[in-house]
This record gives C-alpha cells, sequence and structure tokens, in this order.
C-alpha cells in the first residue's frame, strides 16, 4: 500500500486548523491534526516543503519507521514545529491502517480498557457569582469532572476567561499581532482559595474540581497555591510553574500533596523525563497533535505508567476535531487513563469534520466507524480560508513581560 499523496490544509471555521490527508494507491485515506495555535503557517510549510515529498512512494503500512524516519533522519530533533508534523503523519497512517483492518483505532491499538472516556469541561464567569451559573450549567449537561476559571478582582483580564458572559473560552485573537494582557500573582493567589470555598460550599465534593494556572507562579509561589487548595481536593492544579527547569518541581512537591498535571506544550519524551522518573507530576498532558501521535503518546503513557502517572491530555479547542477523535481512541486504550479535556466544537467546525464520536453524562466514545471516525470536508474547507490570529502575552502591573 503506497501513499500516492499527502496535502495539507488550513482553514478557520472560527479559528484555524491545520489538516494533513494521506491517500494511498489502494483508494485509502487518512488525516490528522498538525494545529499548532498562532504559528500554523510554520507547520503548514514544514509539512508541505519538507516531509510530504518524501513521504510519497513509501510503504502506508510502516507507521513506526516512517516515524523514525522524520525524527532521526531530519538530523534536528524534536520541537513543536516538527513534532506537530510527525504527529499528523502517525494519525493519519493509523487512521489507514484501522480503516484497512476494517476496525476502530482503539481495536488495534489493544482493545477498550474502558466503557466510556471520562472527560472535564471549561467553566468560567468574570465573577464568581457568574461562575457558579456556569458551573450549574456544566453539570446540567452532564460533566462529572469541571475546570474552573474566574476574573481575579482588580485583574483587568485574568486567564481562561470567555469574551463574553455564557460563552466559549477562545484565547486567540484575530491579527497579526498579540493582544496584550496584564497580570497579578500577589491578587490571583489572595482569590483563589475563597473562590474555591464557594464552589464546594454551594454544590459540594461530588464532582471532580480542575483549574489551570497556566505557568503563571514561580516554584514556591505554586507551593503556596497547592497549599491553600488542600481543602478543596482538585483532581489537579495545572502547570503551576513553567516546566522547562524541572527540578523546580520538588520544591512543589515538598509542601503540597495537591495533584500537577503538567505537558500540554510537551513535543516528546524527553521533555517527559525528568518530572516523572522523580514523581514530580501526577499527571501527563501531552498531545496526539504535538507529542509525535499516536506512536509517540503510547511511549509516554507506558513510561508514565512505570511511575502510576496518568494520562490527562490536552484537548483544548485550538485542536482540531481530527485530534479529538485520535485522542478518544488513545484514552479507550490506554491502561493508565486519567481524564480528557473536552471544550467542545462551534457548529461549523463539526460540519467541516464529520465525526462519530459522542458525549453523553460527562462521558465521551470514539465510536465504532473503522479508522478514527473523522472526516474532512475539503470543499466546504474552501469557504473558510486561514485568517492570521495570535495567542495573547502577559505583562506584570509594572510592564514586564511575564508568562501567559
Ligand atoms: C488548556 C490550555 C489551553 C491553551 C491553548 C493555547 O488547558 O486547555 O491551557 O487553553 O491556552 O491551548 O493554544
Ligand atoms: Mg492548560
Amino acid at each position: 500500500m503506497r501513499i500516492a499523496k499527502a496535502d495539507v490544509f488550513v482553514s478557520c471555521p472560527g479559528r484555524n486548523f491545520v489538516t494533513l490527508k494521506i491517500s494511498t494507491d489502494c483508494g485509502l485515506s487518512g488525516v490528522g491534526d498538525a494545529t499548532l495555535n498562532g504559528r500554523e503557517l510554520a507547520v503548514v510549510s514544514y509539512l508541505r516543503d519538507h516531509l510530504c515529498p518524501q513521504l510519497v512512494g513509501r510503504d502506508a503500512q510502516q507507521i513506526e519507521d516512517i516515524w523514525q524516519y522524520f525524527y532521526k533522519g531530519g538530523y534536528w530533533r524534536r520541537g513543536p514545529v516538527t513534532m506537530s508534523a510527525i504527529s499528523a503523519i502517525d494519525m493519519a497512517l493509523w487512521d489507514i491502517k484501522a480503516k484497512a483492518a476494517k476496525m476502530p483505532l482503539y481495536q488495534l491499538l489493544g482493545g477498550a480498557s474502558r466503557e466510556r472516556v471520562l472527560v472535564y469541561g471549561h467553566c468560567t464567569g468574570s465573577t464568581i457569582d457568574a461562575v457558579l451559573d456556569d458551573y450549574a450549567r456544566h453539570q446540567a449537561s452532564g460533566f462529572k469532572a469541571i475546570r474552573v476559571q474566574c476574573g481575579i478582582p482588580g485583574v483587568a483580564s485574568s486567564y481562561g476567561l470567555a469574551k463574553q458572559q455564557g460563552g466559549k473560552y477562545e484565547p486567540a485573537s484575530k491579527g497579526k499581532r498579540p493582544e496584550e494582557q496584564i497580570w497579578s500573582t500577589e491578587k490571583y493567589l489572595n482569590f483563589i482559595p475563597t473562590l474555591f470555598d464557594k464552589i464546594r460550599s454551594r454544590f459540594g465534593e461530588k464532582d471532580h474540581l480542575l483549574h489551570d494556572i497556566h505557568h503563571r507562579l514561580t516554584p514556591i509561589e505554586a507551593a503556596r497555591f497547592g497549599k491553600s487548595v488542600e481543602p478543596y481536593h482538585l483532581f489537579w492544579m495545572e502547570d503551576p510553574t513553567p516546566a522547562e527547569n524541572q527540578a523546580c518541581f520538588r520544591l512543589i512537591r515538598q509542601h503540597t500533596v495537591t495533584p500537577i498535571a503538567v505537558g500540554e506544550v510537551f513535543n516528546s519524551i524527553w521533555d517527559c523525563k525528568q518530572l516523572m522518573e522523580e514523581q514530580l507530576i501526577d499527571y501527563i498532558r501531552t498531545t496526539v497533535t504535538h507529542a509525535g501521535g499516536i506512536s509517540g503518546m503510547r511511549r509516554i503513557a507506558d513510561f508514565a505508567a512505570l511511575y502510576q502517572i496518568r494520562t490527562g491530555s490536552h484537548g483544548a479547542s485550538d485542536l482540531s476535531p481530527v485530534s479529538m477523535a485520535a485522542a478518544l481512541h488513545f484514552d479507550m486504550w490506554v491502561p493508565n487513563f486519567g481524564i480528557q479535556e473536552y471544550m467542545g466544537y462551534s457548529e461549523a467546525m463539526l460540519e467541516l469534520f464529520p465525526r462519530s464520536w459522542s458525549f453523553a453524562d460527562g462521558y465521551m466514545h470514539p465510536g465504532d466507524a473503522p479508522g478514527l471516525g473523522v472526516d474532512f470536508n475539503e470543499k466546504l474547507a474552501e469557504q473558510y480560508p486561514y485568517e492570521p490570529a495570535c495567542l495573547p502575552i502577559a505583562r506584570l502591573e509594572d510592564g514586564t513581560l511575564w508568562n501567559w
């Protein structure tokens, strides 16, 4: 089964997605997601100009060899651009292999380890009252695990808020220059315990409660944060501090038992190594789109399992429905599954990517269509050309550039 064609599409049904379609000489084709929010065109070029010409003519069944060919063969290893491109190729080839086997991908991976996939949704609000309303809405739509982000009094643009009340959180803004936001760690740290106190007092302990710090604290501040929310039993605190210097997480661990999730910006097993070996995290957030596709994720998850670390894949809406489908197959199979993020998609996005996955009662299922169970409507995509957009940047109140 030879690869006849590899096409790259960038389309914007409300936000930009990069989609790879690999077609074979036997008529089967597969899709992969290569979206790197705010840096989409770099991956488009990496695929179109460098990898796709080398893909054509290869045996589509040799997924592992192709992965190694582009990982080792590129000489310049790792990095988000390279790994998003490799991830999309890997995903599309697994899609083809599972279609050829006439199986949903999770069957080919080893079969279901669970009946359905626990997902968490995003509750946001600019005030505690607005958060409480949105939390009730999430409960009513079935979610059993809810991430909570709230406006911080005195901070003009806190992380994780929807642009309109009741709307969805979407960080990127249209245009070629990023929006600048202002951040205050002091105000945040003083406010957050009150937020969780109000949620637990109103709704009790029955849901899993999650929170994303989005890389904004220093290690000692993260330690204080973790300690201060211990009474509310968080499922996790996410990205408490940037994870470049991983030894810093030792300090957080010395002070708190609040579980830690890290890894949405990681792109290989090497980024996970120290955090796992030293048992410095509890959940690994790498995704199929950025960490080497299904093949890369399997290596990471198996390594994590040695340390009882569970998966909690990034599933923000800047990862396309193709990524969501691949993640759900992976989640059905992976023995050390923890949870999956699910923000949902607009009608336009779902029309562009017809899919067989479903959501009910706070759980998802990838469906039983052969392959990933997701398609890409190329014709419709012509109506949604690429629109430049950027992720914001954050500054402290005195103007110092901070971690967004
Ligand atoms: C999350 C993430 C996202 C990122 C976004 C950046 O936990 O869902 O932090 O919201 O900010 O994916 O592109
Ligand atoms: Mg996050």
